[in-house]
C-alpha cells in the first residue's frame, strides 16, 4: 500500500480525498495556489506546497508545478479529484514516467475514452446500445449527406474531443445541415484545437442515467448501479439520486451486465462512470464515459456502503477487488443538491467571505464541504462549495429528509443556490419522480437562462 498520496485537487474533494488517506493510515500532501493559503485541505493535510498563484492555469493545471511537488515530498501517488487534471491523459503519463502511481485509469484508456465518436465505437464494438449514428468523424459533405439521410432528423452534430455538452449542434431540418456542419467544425476547432464532430440522432427529451464501475488491476469489473443526473441546468448537475426513480430491478440488471462485460473486454482499470440517456420509450444508449471520480459519487456511498476513493486508492496499488457485483447491497435512497455560491435567480456566481456557515445534521445527513465562517470564496475556481448529501429507505423518506436538511442549512455572506433547491424539492413532478433533462427549463419557465 501506498505511504504518502498527494492530492492534486482543492475544495471539497481534496478534503474528502484527505478524509479517506486518513482511515487508511496514509500520509497526505496538500498542493494549493496563492488564493487557497487558508482552505481547510491545506491545514488537514500532513504537508502542503504552495504551487503558483491562483490562476489555475498557473497551479492546479500546472503539471510541472504538481510533480514538483510530489518529488520535494516523496510521494508513492497522486489523487486527482476531478476537474483540473483529472482527465488528462499527458499527465497521467508523466506521472508514469516519474514513478509515480496516477489513482485513476492508464493513460491509454483516458485518452480513448476523451475522443467521444472513439469511445463510442470501442463501447458499441464491446456490446453497450449506442444511438442510431455516424461511424466515427463525418469526413467531409459527401458523408455528411449519406450520414444525415441514414439518421433523418433532428439530429445532433457533437465534437469528438467535447464532451459534457461542450461543441453541440442541433440540426432540425436538411436545409440548416451544410451551415450547422461548418459551424460546428470551426466551433470544435476553436474549443477543442481539431475540427472533428461525428452525428446522432437527437434525443428530444432524455433522462441522463449513468453507471458507477470500478476495476481492478487484474481484469475485474464491477458496478455500483445507477445515478439520475437529469436535474441540471446548462450542463452543470443541481440534483443527483440512486437508484434512478426511472429504472427497475429487471433493467438494472441487464444494463448493468453489459456495462461490466463491455469494460471488462476494453480493460477499463480504476473508477469510472458510464453515461446513458433513456428516450420516451424507456431505451438507454451510451452517451460518454469519464474515467474520473465524479461529484456525485456520494450517492453512491451512501446506498451501496462502499468508500469509492478507498477503492480507487487500493486498486492504484495493484489491491485485488473482493466482493462481486451480486455481492454489493445496495439499500435506501440517496439524494445529492449541489450548494453553489451564486445567485439563485441570475446564477451570476457570489464570491466573497461567508460570515454564518452552520451545516445540518441528524439522522441520515452528510455534508461534504470545506467551506466554514470566515472563509473567502475566490472567484477563481468552480462556484461549488458544499454538496448535501442524504439517505432515506425509501425516495419518500429521502425528500423529506433533504427538505429539512435545506431549511436548516444556514449560509451567509454570499449568495447560494439553496433557495433553488428548496424550490426543486418542493415540486409535484420532482416528487413523482416525472423529469427529464429539461426540467430546470420548466421549473424556472425559461429555456434554462
Ligand atoms: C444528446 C442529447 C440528445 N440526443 N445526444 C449533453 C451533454 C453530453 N454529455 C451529451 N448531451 C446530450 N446529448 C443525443 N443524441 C441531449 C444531450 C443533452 C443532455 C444530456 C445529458 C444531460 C443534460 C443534457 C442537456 C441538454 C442536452
Amino acid at each position: 500500500m501506498f505511504q504518502k498520496i498527494l492530492v492534486a485537487n482543492r475544495g471539497e474533494i481534496a478534503l474528502r480525498v484527505i478524509c479517506a488517506c486518513k482511515e487508511l493510515g496514509i500520509s497526505t500532501v496538500a498542493v494549493y495556489s496563492e488564493a487557497d493559503r487558508n482552505s481547510l485541505h491545506v491545514r488537514f493535510a500532513d504537508e502542503a506546497v504552495c504551487i503558483g498563484p491562483a490562476r489555475s492555469s498557473e497551479s492546479y493545471l500546472n503539471i510541472p508545478q504538481v510533480i514538483s511537488a510530489a518529488e520535494i515530498t516523496n510521494v508513492d501517488a497522486i489523487h486527482p479529484g476531478y476537474g483540473f487534471l483529472s482527465e488528462n491523459a499527458n499527465f497521467a503519463k508523466v506521472c508514469e514516467a516519474s514513478e509515480l502511481a496516477f489513482i485513476g485509469p492508464r493513460p491509454e484508456i483516458i485518452e480513448m475514452m476523451g475522443e467521444k465518436d472513439r469511445a463510442r465505437r470501442e463501447v458499441k464494438t464491446a456490446g453497450l446500445p449506442t444511438i442510431p449514428g455516424s461511424e466515427g468523424v463525418v469526413e467531409g459533405e459527401e458523408q455528411l449527406a449519406k450520414e444525415a439521410a441514414r439518421i433523418g432528423y433532428p439530429l445532433i452534430l457533437k465534437a469528438s474531443a467535447g464532451g459534457g455538452g461542450r461543441g453541440m449542434r442541433v440540426v432540425r431540418k436538411q436545409d440548416e445541415l451544410l451551415a450547422a456542419y461548418q459551424t460546428a467544425r470551426s466551433e470544435a476547432q476553436q474549443a477543442f484545437g481539431t475540427p472533428d464532430v461525428y452525428a446522432e440522432k437527437f434525443l428530444e427529451r432524455p433522462r441522463h442515467i449513468e453507471f458507477q464501475v470500478l476495476g481492478d488491476q487484474h481484469g475485474k469489473v464491477i458496478h455500483l448501479g445507477e445515478r439520475e443526473c437529469s436535474v441540471q441546468r446548462r450542463h452543470q448537475k443541481l440534483v443527483e439520486e440512486s437508484p434512478s426513480p426511472a429504472l427497475d430491478a429487471k433493467r438494472r440488471k441487464e444494463l448493468g451486465a453489459k456495462v461490466v462485460k463491455a469494460l471488462e473486454k476494453i480493460g477499463y482499470t480504476n473508477a469510472g462512470t458510464v453515461e446513458f440517456l433513456m428516450d420516451e420509450d424507456g431505451a438507454m444508449y451510451f452517451i460518454e464515459m469519464n474515467t474520473r471520480i465524479q461529484v456525485e459519487h456520494p450517492v453512491t456511498e451512501l446506498v451501496t456502503g462502499v468508500d469509492l476513493i478507498k477503492a480507487q486508492i487500493r486498486i492504484a496499488a495493484g489491491e485485488r477487488m473482493e466482493e462481486a457485483t451480486g455481492e454489493i447491497h445496495h439499500s435506501g435512497h440517496a439524494i445529492e443538491c449541489r450548494i453553489n455560491a451564486e445567485d439563485p435567480v441570475t446564477f451570476v456566481p457570489s464570491a466573497g467571505r461567508i460570515t454564518t456557515f452552520q451545516a445540518p445534521g441528524g439522522t441520515g445527513v452528510r455534508v461534504d464541504s470545506a467551506a466554514y465562517a470566515d472563509a473567502v470564496i475566490p472567484p477563481y475556481y468552480d462556484s461549488m462549495i458544499a454538496k448535501l448529501i442524504v439517505k432515506g429507505r425509501d425516495r419518500a423518506e429521502a425528500i423529506g429528509r433533504m427538505k429539512r436538511a435545506l431549511e436548516m442549512f444556514v449560509i451567509e455572506g454570499i449568495k447560494t443556490s439553496i433557495p433553488l433547491h428548496r424550490r426543486i424539492l418542493a415540486d409535484p413532478d420532482f416528487a413523482a419522480g416525472k423529469f427529464d433533462t429539461h426540467f430546470i427549463e420548466r421549473l424556472l419557465g425559461t429555456n434554462g437562462k
